[in-house]
């Protein structure tokens, strides 16, 4: 029997209702295939932590996480922790010392998903994000003068090295080529005069590597124009980690919204753990209440279980997805539905059954 050993970091806000969703969905896989188990070990890290200790997670935490095979991650945010506290301490400290350096987010519109744009069919819109997820304009450089006097002066640094840039467009290569699908680079080259003319300038080096890869290259406002107008456009899309960040909400829109977009943190070699998270935040508004919709998360479930090599099962999780979708008989009430988040976990695994 494989065992799968998992952290589950609920976090703040709807993370722990969604997650209790995750978890039950994923155990009820493992019990139906029965040559696999997973053992789940809960961490209470997060803003409550934070309020009673003054640190997102202890001291030792990354430590404690590394004996794991995998992280799964609920939301992370709560009012009176500081934002900027709440995704460094604890989401970008992960990412950042598991060198999860590839976040892929699909943007995929299923059957009976509610798609604002006009006159789209599924096929329309598929696809997938590989957003550089450990550097970039999140790599947390730049400094700080003159705090709080007239004078004050704030430098935020993008910081792409040769082989964070590399690295990222080679994975989305190798996953263009795998799958026969175009890749496309989105970068701001006419502005971010260093940065993105040195992103573009690899990823043609790349290029040259993978003549059977169709590419092309935006700038990111135009792709976010295209993305809405002609969605078809984009199958593989890779690009940096705050365009990343930004367009796949966007991406989450047109695909049905939050509730329905998840994403996987990797390190690609196996060395750390990589991290499973619905990608929507922690929506305090509506935590507590069994209105969150858990399916974000079960995408996020599927996601881990293809990274086990279980695929099969993977993919029958998006397709109850979708089955939910078309039926819209247990459904969230961001999704037109007025069931529960508990009521649409037990759906999953009432389909799974
Ligand atoms: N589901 C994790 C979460 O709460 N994410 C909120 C967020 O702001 N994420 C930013 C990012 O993915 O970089």
């Amino acid at each position: 029997m494989i065992i799968h050993k998992i952290a589950v970091i609920a976090g703040d806000g709807i993370g722990p209702e969604v997650l209790a969703e995750g978890v039950k969905v994923l155990n009820k896989v493992a019990e139906l295939d029965g040559s696999f188990k997973f053992e789940f070990t809960h961490f209470p890290w997060g803003c409550d932590y934070y309020k009673e200790t003054g640190k997102m997670m202890p001291d030792d935490g990354i430590e404690t996480l590394k004996k794991f095979d995998a992280i799964f991650l609920g939301a992370v945010g709560s009012p009176g922790v500081p934002d900027h506290i709440s995704l460094w301490d604890l989401l970008l400290v992960i990412r950042k010392s598991f060198d999860q350096y590839i976040n892929l987010r699909p943007v995929k519109l299923l059957n009976g998903a509610p798609c604002p744009l006009k006159d789209v069919k599924k096929e329309d819109i598929d696809m997938v994000f590989v957003r550089e997820n450990t550097e970039g304009e999140y790599a947390g450089s730049g400094s700080w003068l003159f705090k709080d006097q007239p004078n004050e002066v704030v430098i935020q640094d993008g910081v792409f090295s040769r082989k964070g840039t590399e690295r990222v467009i080679r994975y989305a290569f190798e996953l263009a080529k795998k799958e026969g699908k175009t890749l496309t680079s989105i970068s701001k080259g006419n502005a971010l005069n260093y940065s993105m003319v040195f992103w573009d300038k690899i990823f043609k080096e790349v290029s040259l590597d993978y003549p059977e890869v169709k590419t092309y290259s935006y700038l990111v406002d135009a792709a976010s124009m295209f993305m809405v107008k002609d969605p078809k456009r984009f199958e593989i899309v890779v690009t940096s980690n705050l365009f990343g960040d930004i367009l796949t909400d966007l991406g989450a829109a047109i695909q049905g919204g939050m509730g329905l977009a998840a994403g996987a943190n990797l390190n690609p070699e196996r060395k750390f753990p990589s991290m499973f998270e619905p990608i929507h935040g922690s929506a305090p508004d509506i935590a507590g209440k069994g209105l969150a919709n858990p399916l974000a998360t079960v995408w996020s479930a599927s996601q881990l279980l293809d990274f086990f090599g279980h695929e099969d099962w993977g993919k029958k999780l998006i397709d109850i997805i979708e089955e939910m979708l078309v039926e819209k008989k247990t459904l969230t009430p961001d999704l037109g539905g007025s069931a529960s988040t508990k009521q649409v976990g037990d759906a999953v695994v009432a389909k799974l059954n």
